[in-house]
């Protein structure tokens, strides 16, 4: 059952499709303030929260305290309040069992019970706001009642499921292609490439430069026959350079933000000085999606979208106005991630003038949904987009990654926190920079990543100017991070289908245990292992120089051992066990009753892999398998055929 309780007068924010019904007085919390509107609520002393998307620390939020506030800082540190995105939706499990997504584009801070005394406080700093209070039979049912009203995922195209290899530096046509053909010839999958700024003249989106990549129609078709897409980033801020069609355009139809004076807001980005296109207006967005035509016209279709949050390097109004953090008092966020905001301002669709400050959280998942929109009109095939920043709802038009993280094991132990939490928030689609963004990824980091990463949507290495370079073939011993990465186009089969199959059931498709397990105590608390679909839990090493780990079975199961060559299946009681995991093998679970469907043999790319040319892993004894071309935006459950394990 899902109520709303309006307050105020909220601003749009299109997270919710679905018309859900006014609920009348107020259930689970207590409302304690309407400036900032401030609700709390008492935890039972066993209850766990789950939920907040995009936010470091583990898949139970209990215990510390949150910030919706995008925001773009490279240094991912557990005390960080805010990342990327805004996901205000979590999920009371224990004595109560109730979600609550406080649907707001301003700043919510979120006190976990950060104090220990069983409070949870969420304060809203916007003149008004939706909050939706759910109730379900248990944390699963209530994210899926979520998930029901906030509209279906979007679906990508099967070679965005391949292995995707990034990286910040590539400065040529030549140089990308050095990195596909080394590839190809020790046979390591590879699906795509990303062009990351330096593909732009002048880091001015909707641009190629010339020097660099002196043909590029040419190129991205000469790519394509070798089953490889090329991925241009575009970022949000529109060089001022009159004489660029887009920023002449943009000034003429006044679609641009504006600051204080209602001149148009300036700030430095990549480019130099820039202005950020008002995505809050439907105009704006059409008009914006309109621009990824010069990138279709060449053929491309794969896009990422970042520094959208919008990040700024600086602006005339910080300078002047930001005061040291030590006078301001904010506790939680540091002056600079804020000043400059508040001097920047949409015009909204009634004509209404509000400061990016009050509507801050929407903007990067705007202009997901007006690069997503203009693509669907250009496009009669399924993309790839995804996103840096991203507020609920944004999950409709495209996926999201994680961000700037960095090469260490905190890291990608973050990267399994974040799957389940972003999954609950609509972003199926989603992954981490694999290997780590930041800092010089070792050998054995950079495999147990891999071993990670073959299991969520997003699998794409990418990794910063300066850092060592992360490309597989640099390792010794690259067979083994072919092995790795091999397992991913084995499981295609499965993983493809089971995404399609989450995505139009508006469904999860990488959970924690305790949705799998309900009624286990020890699977409600485990965060170091995961469900992926319906068959499979995974239990990957995470741990520096572990030769293993300690895997707990709530049921039975049949444990999959990969070298890199065939699948070895062995059953598996309930109960606590310790594996060993080779740096080049990948140990994972099928589930009681379950069966995996695997590729017969591995692929280059996933043009030559046959979804339908299957074996049957497990102890199941049929399985229903989504099935199409990977590319028809015809998708439905329908398409799923029933295959039946022979005895
Ligand atoms: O200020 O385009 O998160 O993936 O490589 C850094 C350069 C800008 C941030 C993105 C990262 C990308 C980088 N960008």
């Amino acid at each position: 059952m899902i109520t709303r309780y309006t307050c105020g007068t909220p601003v749009e924010t299109y997270a919710v499709t679905a018309d859900v019904p006014e609920g009348g007085a107020l259930q689970h919390f207590s409302l304690d303030s309407r400036e900032p509107f401030t609700f709390s609520c008492r935890l039972g002393a066993d209850d766990l929260i789950f939920g907040l998307g995009e936010t470091m620390r583990g898949i139970n939020k209990r215990g510390f305290r949150y910030l919706s506030f995008n925001y773009d800082d490279p240094y991912h540190k557990d005390e960080m309040p805010s990342m990327y995105g805004s996901h205000n939706f979590f999920v009371v499990d224990g004595d109560r069992t109730f979600g609550a997504f406080f649907d707001t584009p301003a700043r919510v801070a979120f006190d976990m019970d950060s104090a220990g005394d069983g409070t949870i406080t969420v304060s809203c700093e916007a003149p008004g706001l939706c909050l939706y209070l759910i109730d379900g039979t248990d944390a699963y049912n209530v994210v899926k009642q979520f998930l029901g009203i906030i509209g279906p995922s979007f679906l990508p195209p099967l070679w965005a499921f391949g292995y995707g290899q990034s990286r910040w530096g590539y400065k040529s046509d030549k140089e990308i292609r050095r990195v596909a053909d080394k590839h190809r010839a020790l046979g390591i999958p590879l699906d795509y490439l990303c062009m990351d700024i330096d593909y732009m003249d002048r880091y001015i989106d909707f641009t190629v430069n010339g020097h660099r990549f002196p043909a590029m129609t040419q190129y991205v078709e000469d790519m394509k026959t070798k089953g490889l897409h090329l991925v241009p980033i575009v970022d949000a801020g529109i060089k001022i350079e009159p004489g660029n069609p887009v920023y002449d355009e943009g000034i003429q139809k006044g679609y641009f933000c504006t600051n204080r004076e209602g001149e148009n807001f300036q700030a430095e980005v990549w480019p130099g000085m820039t202005h950020f296109p008002d995505f809050l207006r439907a105009e704006v967005r059409e008009w914006f999606g309109e621009q990824y035509k010069f990138y279709t016209d060449l053929g491309l279709d794969g896009f990422w979208n970042d520094m959208n949050e919008p990040a700024i390097f600086s602006t005339e109004y910080r300078a002047k106005t930001a005061k040291p953090d030590a006078e301001r008092g904010d506790p939680v966020q540091p002056e600079r991630h804020i000043a400059d905001f508040k001097d920047f301002f949409h015009r909204l669709e009634d004509g209404t003038r509000v400061s990016n400050y009050e509507v801050h959280n929407i903007y990067g998942g705007l202009m997901t949904r007006a690069s997503g929109e203009g693509l669907d009109r250009l496009l009669d095939r399924r993309y790839l987009l995804f996103s840096r920043s991203s507020y609920i709802g944004a999950h409709r038009y495209g996926g999201i990654w994680t961000g700037d993280n960095a090469s260490t094991w905190h890291m990608l132990r973050q990267n399994v926190y974040h799957m389940p939490s972003l999954n609950m928030c609509g972003f199926l689609f989603s992954g981490a920079d694999t290997g780590g963004f930041g800092g010089n990824a070792g050998r054995e980091l950079l495999l147990r990543w891999l071993a990670v990463s073959v299991f969520t949507p997003l699998m794409r290495n990418h990794s910063a100017l300066g850092t060592r370079r992360q490309e597989c073939y640099r390792y010794q011993n690259p067979e083994d991070f072919k092995a790795v990465i091999s397992l991913r186009y084995r499981l295609l089969p499965y993983l493809y289908s089971e995404f399609m199959k989450a995505a139009l059931r508006q469904d999860m498709f990488i959970l924690p245990m305790a949705f799998g397990f309900l009624g286990d105590e020890t699977a409600r608390r485990i965060e170091d292992q995961l469900l992926v679909g319906e068959s499979i839990m995974i239990a990957p090493v995470l741990e520096k120089g572990a030769l293993g780990r300690k895997v707990y079975l709530p049921e039975p199961m049949t444990e999959v051992r990969w070298d890199g060559e065939e699948f070895r299946c062995t059953g598996a009681d309930a109960g606590t066990r310790e594996i060993t995991v080779p740096l080049n093998e990948v140990v994972f679970y099928i589930r009681k009753d379950c069966l995996v469907p695997v590729a017969k043999t591995t692929a280059a790319s996933t043009a030559e892999l046959d979804l339908s040319d299957v074996e049957l892993l497990g102890t199941g004894t049929t399985y229903r398998q989504y099935l199409d071309d990977g590319y028809t935006k015809d998708c439905s459950l329908e398409r799923c055929t029933v295959l039946q394990k022979e005895p």
